[in-house]
């Protein structure tokens, strides 16, 4: 008989807690008996109905993630119990994105079950990497918008805040990438295809949402016709674990069915196939995540799975609030909604709908309720992903809120023309439907219109909003604008992914920056301490060979921990500027082909990435790179000493690996254009140092630790568009000999020996059409910075000291400080502990 069979008990003991769990952090009822494994052998065989020569890796993950929940349910409940009877303020976030990734790891360390864990993978002689790959990452975003999602979801809950996430349950998360002959191949992501044991189907919660047509699956596009319809949204609730376990919040996704699951008449009638095609078109809404965040093209889809995901949500906390509560009037003070940009702004209207025809409420007590609840935020500037949905859908799908909509816009333009009478061109600005050939709701004016805070998300970007982007409407509602710079959540991104680190940190200074990270600041004085220099020079080495080998191990890819780690991760965007990054490499290996004794550190580096699958120019950026890599790979005058890696499939797995083990943080965009960046936060904090622009939250970092401690260069955001009618990129091609070199050498097509195009092509992006994003105009700077880099990277004691000044800086830049300013300025609540 094998040990698990054996070890099988007869009676399920109550969990006890673990003897290591440190007393601040006791998690109250909750016991787990470390030295019995009677939870996880239960699950293992009975879940499955499996004997234990059946079971592998997968149902191990599946029986221990069972577990933890097992160990995690009745702080959940309690949780829950304790927000119904003390009736707080609460505070719901809703978003199309939430980017969570791999719940295991980071559920048991918040727990603090870590010891634990750890002894129990070594007693059962479990692989415990191989058991935690099992775990898909849950893909549930596109990038910096729904990791930031998930980040504040970590943060409420560990700030005890009676929060609550709001999203959609995508059946397809974010697309697979693959890379064939250097192209993107896009694979569907069948993240649910196993049962996902974090998830807690509640059907009798279950929602019915109602629209103004029927829809029917026409040539792969969901398409409207005549007739009323409903659908169904069933949530799921996946458990928030605050750090120490005291609070447990939830994250409620909804899946779309048919009202009507079966029909009973058409299948009595032989119609069976046509009446399981209805349930099948009422899942298609919410089958699968749109993997473009660069355009809002109209896609009636997404049109459809954004006000599903406003009417379920808002019908869940109005009938949560309703239990309490029997006045209308008090839903301001009990509830706060946090508007994730303009992907949830049909809130505005669909809750003046309820406050209007279901409450009864007269306009101007429901328009105050509603600002007085709505918050908003913007995380873009690039017009072409500013929300407009063609008033026509309105028409088709949304008929009562089409009404409502032109009365917000009646009265808004009526309140312009009062306060500026002269000014005959201001209301069409800021209008909320712009007219034109199709007429448009422009999302972002309606969620600053009907709410009462719209902020940005770093300094620079919240003041180019206001000052340019919506300035009209800044102009006249001024007091509703502040800025939040975003953050990011230290027990993800340095407790768990770089445990070297976060050791030697503790070790200097105690555990309180784990949910203090301002105490980060005592470090400073040991940036002048041999002994930690060598700590912390140690931990980004540990780290680096931690990489190399995972990396060796996944994909068969040798890289050397002696070189610089060098990346940029993000994805693929012409203003992110990777293909800045790729001109810098050409110059260097010009500079190694030309000289081959020329001082140069070696490096290694790494671009990860996705394109929109329909951004083209996007796509052609991953081909370039792919090839650069594979020329500088074949070129024997370089080996050694340069090397170009384009890891397939970035995912938040894949960051928590990569970013520990970086000596260098590439943050290039062109400025004005960056909102915040949130990756550029967790590098610094894993002691990266940052080469980057004066662009988006990169400023306020430089500002944290010290300019000399960064590695800045570039045109600022007012240079660039200073220079809108006049920049040519020609000139620095003819007057810049190294740019001239680097372009000659891609143009020859060096890197490209058989596909012309792609030369072609860049010849346009780069020079012909203008080089909209200020490539060769930063190149010579970038260079130059490039420089200083590598200078300092000779001196190790230099660089390190660097690093932990950077590292004792970013305290400011944890999600938790964010949270506290949005709970304490803009949602007004307060933590509600639970006893
Ligand atoms: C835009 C769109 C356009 C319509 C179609 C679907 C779709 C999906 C996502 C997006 C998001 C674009 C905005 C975005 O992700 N912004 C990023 O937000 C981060 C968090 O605030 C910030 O750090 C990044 O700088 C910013 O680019």
């Amino acid at each position: 008989m094998t040990r698990g069979y054996a070890a099988f008990p007869t009676r399920f003991p109550l969990y006890n807690a673990p003897d290591d769990l440190p007393p601040q952090y006791g998690c109250g009822p909750i016991k787990f008996n470390g030295s019995n494994n009677a939870l996880y052998e239960r699950h293992l065989l009975f879940d499955n109905a499996l004997s234990p020569s059946e079971v592998g890796d997968r149902e191990r993950y599946e029986a221990i993630a069972r577990s933890v929940r097992d160990v995690l349910s009745q702080r959940w409940q309690q949780t829950e119990e304790t927000y119904s009877r003390e009736n707080p303020k609460r505070v719901y976030y809703l978003s199309m994105e939430f980017l969570i990734g791999r719940s295991l790891s980071n559920n048991i360390l918040n727990l603090r079950l870590d010891p634990m864990a750890r002894r129990f993978f070594a007693e059962n002689q479990l692989d415990e990497l191989a058991i935690l790959a099992q775990e898909p990452d849950a893909g549930l975003g596109n990038g910096g918008l729904g990791r930031l999602a998930a980040c504040f979801l970590d943060s409420m809950a560990t700030m005890q805040l009676p929060g609550m996430g709001y999203g959609l349950r995508f059946e397809y998360g974010m697309f697979k990438q693959q890379i064939v002959n250097g192209w993107q191949c896009e694979q569907p992501d069948n993240w649910l295809r196993r049962p996902d044991p974090w998830e807690v189907a509640r059907p009798q919660l279950a929602v019915t949402i109602e629209f103004g047509c029927s829809f029917e699956v026409r040539g792969g596009n969901l398409k409207a016709t005549a007739g009323a319809s409903t659908l169904l949204g069933i949530p799921y609730d996946r458990p928030i674990v605050g750090y120490g376990g005291k609070t447990i919040n939830t994250l409620r996704l909804w899946a779309s069915a048919a009202t009507n699951s079966f029909d009973f008449q058409g299948f009595s009638a032989g119609e069976f196939v046509s009446a399981l095609a209805e349930r099948l078109t009422a899942e298609t809404v919410t089958r699968v995540l749109y993997p473009d965040d660069s355009t809002s093209m109209g896609q009636g889809l997404r049109f459809v799975q954004e006000y599903f995901l406003v009417a379920c949500s808002l019908a869940d906390l109005v009938r949560r609030f309703r239990l309490n509560n029997s006045d209308w009037n008090c839903l301001p003070d009990k509830v706060a909604i946090q508007l994730n940009d303009t992907h949830p702004c049909l809130t505005v209207p669909e809750l003046m709908r309820i406050l209007l025809d279901d409450a009864g409420l007269d306009w101007e007590l429901a328009w105050d309720i509603t600002k007085r609840m709505l918050a908003y935020t913007n995380h873009t500037l690039l017009p072409e992903a500013l929300e407009k949905w063609p008033l026509r859908w309105f028409e088709l799908m949304l008929p009562r809120h089409l009404e409502i909509i032109l009365e917000i816009d009646r009265r808004l333009r009526e309140e312009i023309v009062t306060r500026w009478p002269e000014d005959n061109d201001r209301a069409e600005r800021a209008g909320i439907v712009e007219r034109g050939a199709g007429h448009l709701v422009r999302m972002a004016h309606l969620a600053i219109a009907g709410s009462h805070s719209t902020n940005g998300v770093a300094a620079i970007h919240s003041r180019l909003l206001r000052d340019v982007t919506v300035r009209d409407l800044a102009e006249l509602y001024s007091d509703r604008f502040s800025n939040k710079t975003n953050g990011v959540t230290p027990r993800r991104w340095l407790l768990m992914s770089n445990p070297g680190l976060a050791n030697c940190i503790t070790n200097a200074i105690g555990d309180r920056w784990i949910t203090n990270m301002a105490d980060l600041e005592l470090l400073k004085p040991l940036a002048e301490d041999g002994e930690f220099i060598a700590a912390v020079g140690m931990a980004k080495r540990q780290a680096k060979l931690r990489f190399a080998e995972w990396l060796k191990s996944q994909a068969g890819i040798q890289v050397d921990p002696d070189t610089i780690f060098d990346s940029q991760i993000k994805r693929i965007h012409e203003y992110k500027r990777q293909l800045l990054n790729g001109l810098r490499i050409v110059a260097l290996y010009n500079r190694l082909r030309e000289n081959p004794h020329v001082d140069m550190q070696p490096r290694t580096f790494f671009f990860a990435g996705k394109a929109a699958p329909a951004y083209q120019v996007a796509k052609l950026i991953i081909k370039f790179l792919n090839n650069l890599a594979d020329t500088i790979d074949g070129d024997p005058a370089v080996h050694g000493r340069l090397r170009v890696v384009f890891l397939p499939e970035y995912c938040v797995s894949m960051a928590e690996r990569l970013i520990p083990a970086s000596d260098v943080s590439n943050q290039i965009s062109t400025a004005g254009y960056e909102a915040s960046g949130t990756s550029n936060m967790k590098f610094m904090m894993n002691g990266a140092l940052t080469i980057g622009t004066r662009d988006g939250a990169t400023i306020e970092m430089a500002e944290a630790a010290g300019e000399e401690n960064f590695f800045l260069f570039g045109l600022t955001a007012e240079q660039v568009a200073a220079g809108r009618d006049w920049y040519n990129p020609w000139w620095h091609y003819e007057n810049e000999p190294e740019t001239r070199a680097v372009l000659d050498l891609i143009l020859s097509g060096h890197f490209t020996r058989h596909e012309p195009m792609i030369v072609d092509a860049l010849r346009n992006i780069l020079l012909i059409g203008g080089d909209t994003y200020r490539h060769l105009a930063d190149l010579g700077s970038y260079m130059a910075a490039d420089l200083r880099l590598q200078s300092l990277y000779t001196k190790q004691e230099a660089w390190t000291r660097r690093a932990i000044l950077n590292i004792a800086s970013s305290g400011k830049f944890s999600s938790d400080r964010t949270i506290a300013e949005y709970a304490n300025e803009i949602w007004h609540v307060s933590p509600c502990p639970v006893p």
